[in-house]
C-alpha cells in the first residue's frame, strides 16, 4: 500500500541551507533528525544525529523543530507542524509514560500496553475541577476530553459526540470505557447532584450508571474476540449515547452497533479465536449447565478450534463467564432468559460439528454423517428435527410453478450450515443489544446526549475484501466530517483575525466517497445491481466497474491481478480482491432453513429471528422467502444516519495510536507511528493549515524575533508608539525580503505566514544582518 506524505521541501527552500536541522524520513526508521551537509545534483547530503551520512531527496525531508524535544502538551504550539515533529514530541512524552498529547482540541493517545496510574478517583476530581479551563492547567488526558464534552454540553446546550479512531489494538475500546467511567461518575456526582436528584424519589441514577458500565462486559463477550492484532478485538462498531436530563444528570443510555463480523462465527484464522462467549461457556459453565447444553471442552468444536489456540494468556475464561452472567443480570436478563440464550449459543457449537456425505454410490443425495449431533441441534433450537434435516440437505425451488427439492452437494450443505450459524448468532447479538437498550434507554426523559463512537479504524491488509470496503467507506465518511469540522474552525479563526480567506484552497475526500456511494455509477450501486442479476458474478461486476469507473480519479485497475480493483483512499491506496463480494453482500440464508427457525418453540430464538427479519425488511412482517435489504445498502443507510447524528452534535476527537505491532510496553516503533499519523487525519489538519497560513506568530513574538529589521528605528519613539500590528507591518517592509502578495498577513493578534519558505526567508535576512554586524565588529 502506498502512502503519500503531506508535506515536503524543495531544494531551493531556505530551510535546506547547509547547517540547517531537518527531519529525514525512511521506511526503516520512520523519521530521523539530521543536519544538512551539502547540496548535490542528485539530492541533499545530510548527517544524522547518529553520525551517518545519507543522500536524501528534498521530497523526503522536513524542517526540524526546535521545540519538539520538550515534549509539549499541545502540539499546536510546536514551531513547525510536520510529521517528524509530531513523532518526536509523542516519543518524548511516551518515554515519560505520558501517553496523552493534545493537538489543539484533538487528543492523541498512545497505547501503553501496561498499567498507567492515572485513572483514579483523584484524577477524575482534577479534571472535573480544572478540565474545562483548557490544556494550560492540566495534562492532556482522556478525562480531559470527556470533561470537554460534558462542559460544552452544559454551556452550549448542544449534543456532543466523542469520536475515537485508530487501528485495531490502538486502545479505542479502553478509551471508550474510561470515558464512560468518567461520565457516569461526573454526571452522577456533579456539583448540583444533591438538589437535582429526581424529586419523585426514584434514585435511578446509580442503577443506570451500573447498567451502562455492565453493558460493556456483555457486549465484549459477544462481540469481541482474540485476533492477531488484539487479544480483545471488537468485531463490531458501536455508538454509545449517554442520555442526560435538564439538570445534566444521566438518566439513561442507548447503544447502536454496526456491522458485526459474522464470518468469525464459522471461520477463524490461524492464531485467532471465535467470540469470547463460546470459550467462556466451555470453561465456566457449571456441570448442570453443560449437561443441558451437551457441551464439553472448547477444543471439541470445529468453530472454536480452527485458530489452533483456545486460550488467551492472562485471561481466565471461567472467571469471565461469572462476570458476564452477573452483568447480564444487571442489564435485566433473569436466569431463565439467560438459560434460553445459552442453549441457542450451544446449538451453534453443535451445528458447526455437523458433517455431510454422499448417501451412497448408487443413491442420489447427501446425508448427515452424525445424526446424534443433528438431534442435539434440533433439541436445543427447539425445532422439528426432520424439517431441520431436510432444510440442511436440500433446497426447495419452484420450477414452472411446481415445488421441487434439489439435493445439495456436501460442500453446499456445509455452506448452508454455516450461513445458518451466522444468521442465528447475528440475530442473537442484535437481540442482546435491543435487550440492553430496553433496560436503559430513557429517551423520553432525556434532554441532551453525549455520544461515544468506537468504530473500526481504516484497514489495509494483504488481502482486502468486502468487509474492508465497508469499513474503509465508513472511515472516509468520518474523515470528511473531521476535515469539514476543522476547515470550518480554521476559516472562523481567519475571519476573527480579519484575514481574507479567498486564497485558501481546500480539497477533501469527496471524490473517493462519490466513487463508492454514487448512484447509479458507484462501486456499491454497481454491486447492488449485480446482485439482482441471476447471472451476476464477482467478475461481471468488475467488468462493469472497469467499463464505467476507470476514468474516476480514485479508481484504478492493478497491473498484474485482473481479479481486483484499487480505491485511492485518503489514507492510501487499497487493493480489493473481488472474490466473494456478491455472496457477502447478498448474505443469503436458505429460505427453507429460515422457515424451520420461524417455527421454533424457543420464544427467545423466535423473537431474535423476527426482529432480525423486521430490521432487514423495514418493519414489514417478513415471510421466509422475502428478499431483504442487502448488507452494503443497509450499512450505507446506517452510515448516513450516523453522519446526520454527528452533524447535529459538537465533535471531540480522540486519535489512538499503537506504539508497536508486538503488543509490548516500552517499545516505540517510529515507522509504525508515522504510518498511523498519516492515517489519522492529523496531518490533514496540517494540510488545511498549509493551504492557508501554516505559521502563526503572536504579534509580540514576531516583533521581538524580527526587531533587528527596525535597526536604529527600534529605540525611536515613533516605532515604540506604533500599535503592535503596525510594528509588524513596518518590520516586514524593512526586511527587504521580496514577498508575493498575501504571503504574510498581519491579523488582529497574530502574524500569519504562508509556507515555511517565507519564514526561512525572513530568518535568512535576519541572519545576514547579524553576521554582517559581527564581521564589522571583528
Ligand atoms: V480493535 O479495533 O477493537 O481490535 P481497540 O479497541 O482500538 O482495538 P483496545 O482498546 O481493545 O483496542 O486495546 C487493546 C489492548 O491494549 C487492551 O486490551 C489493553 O491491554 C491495552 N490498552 C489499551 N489502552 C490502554 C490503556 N489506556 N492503559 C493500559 C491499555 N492498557
Ligand atoms: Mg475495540
Amino acid at each position: 500500500m502506498t502512502q503519500k506524505r503531506l508535506s515536503h521541501l524543495h531544494t531551493q527552500d531556505a530551510t535546506l541551507d547547509v547547517g540547517k536541522d531537518v527531519y529525514v524520513y525512511g521506511p526503516d526508521v520512520g523519521w530521523e533528525k539530521a543536519s544538512v551537509v551539502a547540496h548535490r545534483p542528485d539530492g541533499i547530503l545530510v548527517q544524522t544525529e547518529q553520525g551517518r551520512e545519507k543522500l536524501v531527496s528534498p521530497m523526503e525531508m522536513d524542517m526540524a523543530s526546535n521545540t519538539a524535544y520538550q515534549g509539549l502538551k499541545d502540539l499546536m504550539e510546536l514551531d513547525v507542524l510536520v510529521e517528524g515533529a509530531i513523532g518526536e514530541s509523542v516519543l518524548v512524552r511516551y518515554e515519560a509514560d505520558q501517553i496523552y498529547t493534545a493537538v489543539g482540541p484533538i487528543l492523541i493517545s498512545i497505547n501503553p500496553y501496561k498499567t498507567v496510574d492515572c485513572y483514579k478517583q483523584e484524577d477524575m476530581e482534577i479534571y472535573a475541577e480544572h478540565g474545562n479551563t483548557g490544556i494550560g492547567s492540566v495534562e492532556p488526558h482522556i478525562f480531559w476530553t470527556a470533561e470537554s464534552a460534558y462542559s460544552s454540553m452544559k454551556t452550549d446546550r448542544k449534543n456532543q459526540c466523542i469520536l475515537i479512531s485508530g487501528e485495531s489494538g490502538a486502545g479505542k475500546t479502553e478509551a471508550t470505557k474510561l470515558i464512560l467511567k468518567y461520565l457516569t461518575w461526573r454526571c452522577d456526582s456533579s456539583g448540583n447532584s444533591a438538589s437535582a436528584k429526581p424529586k419523585d424519589g426514584t434514585e435511578e441514577i446509580g442503577d443506570v450508571a451500573r447498567q451502562i458500565l455492565d453493558s460493556n462486559p456483555v457486549l465484549e463477550a459477544f462481540g469481541n474476540a482474540k485476533t492477531v492484532r488484539n487479544n480483545n478485538s471488537s468485531r463490531f462498531g458501536k455508538l454509545f449515547e449517554l442520555q442526560l436530563d435538564n439538570q445534566n444528570l444521566i438518566v439513561g443510555a442507548c447503544i447502536t452497533t454496526y456491522l458485526l463480523e459474522k464470518s468469525r462465527v464459522v471461520h477463524t484464522n490461524e492464531g485467532e479465536r471465535n467470540y469470547h462467549i463460546f470459550y467462556q461457556m466451555c470453561a465456566g459453565g457449571t456441570a448442570e449447565q453443560k449437561t443441558e447444553w451437551r457441551v464439553s471442552e472448547a477444543k471439541q468444536y470445529h468453530y472454536l478450534n480452527q485458530g489452533g489456540n483456545i486460550s488467551i494468556p492472562g485471561v481466565d475464561d471461567k472467571k469471565e463467564f461469572n462476570v458476564v452472567q452477573s452483568a447480564l443480570k444487571t442489564i435485566g436478563m433473569d436466569q431463565e432468559e439467560q438459560r434460553k440464550m445459552f442453549r441457542i449459543l450451544a446449538a451453534i457449537l453443535h451445528i458447526g460439528n455437523l458433517k455431510f456425505c454422499e448417501k451412497s454410490k448408487t443413491e442420489e443425495g447427501i446425508k448427515v454423517e452424525n445424526p446424534d449431533v443433528l438431534k442435539t441441534v434440533g433439541e436445543l433450537l427447539e425445532v422439528d428435527i426432520t424439517e431441520l434435516e431436510k432444510g440442511l440437505l436440500m433446497r426447495t425451488m419452484f420450477v414452472a410453478g411446481e415445488k421441487v427439492s434439489i439435493p445439495f452437494k456436501p460442500q453446499e450443505a456445509c455452506e448452508s450450515r454455516d450461513a445458518l450459524s451466522k444468521f442465528i448468532y447475528d440475530s442473537l447479538f442484535q437481540r442482546l443489544v435491543l435487550r440492553i437498550n430496553k433496560g436503559m434507554d430513557k429517551v423520553d426523559l432525556c434532554n441532551l446526549k453525549i455520544g461515544v463512537l468506537d468504530l473500526f479504524g481504516f484497514e489495509s491488509f494483504k488481502v482486502n475484501q468486502f468487509e474492508q470496503l465497508c469499513i474503509n467507506y465508513a472511515n472516509e465518511k468520518l474523515h470528511q466530517h473531521f476535515l469539514h469540522h476543522f476547515f470550518t474552525l480554521e476559516v472562523a479563526e481567519y475571519k476573527q483575525e480579519g484575514v481574507s480567506v479567498d486564497q485558501i484552497q481546500f480539497t477533501d475526500n469527496t471524490e473517493c466517497i462519490k466513487l463508492i456511494e454514487s448512484r447509479p455509477l458507484g462501486v456499491l450501486s454497481l454491486l447492488e445491481e449485480e446482485c439482482q442479476f441471476p447471472k451476476g458474478t464477482d467478475s461481471t461486476w468488475l467488468q462493469k466497474m472497469s467499463a464505467t469507473l476507470t476514468k474516476h480519479p480514485c479508481y484504478e485497475m492493478p497491473r498484474i491481478n485482473d481479479k481486483a480493483f484499487i480505491v485511492k483512499h485518503f489514507a492510501g491506496d487499497v487493493v480489493y480482491k473481488i472474490d466473494g463480494f456478491l455472496e457477502k453482500n447478498k448474505d443469503v440464508m436458505q429460505a427453507d432453513l429460515l422457515t424451520v427457525l420461524a417455527t421454533t418453540d424457543s420464544t427467545l430464538l423466535g423473537e431474535a429471528v423476527f426482529s432480525m427479519q423486521s430490521k432487514n425488511t423495514g418493519g414489514k412482517r417478513a415471510s421466509a422467502m422475502q428478499t431483504k435489504k442487502r448488507v452494503a445498502g443497509q450499512f450505507k443507510d446506517e452510515m448516513q444516519l450516523l453522519l446526520m447524528l454527528l452533524e447535529h452534535s459538537s465533535p471531540h476527537f480522540v486519535r489512538c495510536l499503537k506504539p508497536n505491532e508486538k503488543m509490548k510496553p516500552n517499545l516505540f516503533a517510529g515507522e509504525e507511528v508515522i504510518r498511523q499519523l498519516r492515517y489519522s487525519g492529523l496531518l490533514d489538519i496540517i494540510r488545511i493549515r498549509k493551504a492557508g497560513y501554516s505559521i502563526r506568530m503572536p504579534l509580540k513574538v514576531f516583533v521581538s524575533t524580527y526587531l533587528i529589521f527596525a535597526q536604529s528605528m527600534r529605540f525611536h519613539k515613533t516605532f515604540q508608539s506604533k500599535k503592535p500590528n503596525d510594528q509588524c507591518q513596518y518590520l516586514i517592509e524593512k526586511s527587504g525580503v521580496k514577498l508575493e502578495a498575501g504571503a504574510i498577513v498581519v491579523g488582529k493578534s497574530k502574524v500569519f505566514i504562508k509556507e515555511n519558505m517565507h519564514a526561512g526567508a525572513l530568518d535568512s535576512a535576519r541572519d545576514a544582518i547579524l553576521s554582517n554586524a559581527a564581521t564589522k565588529i571583528q
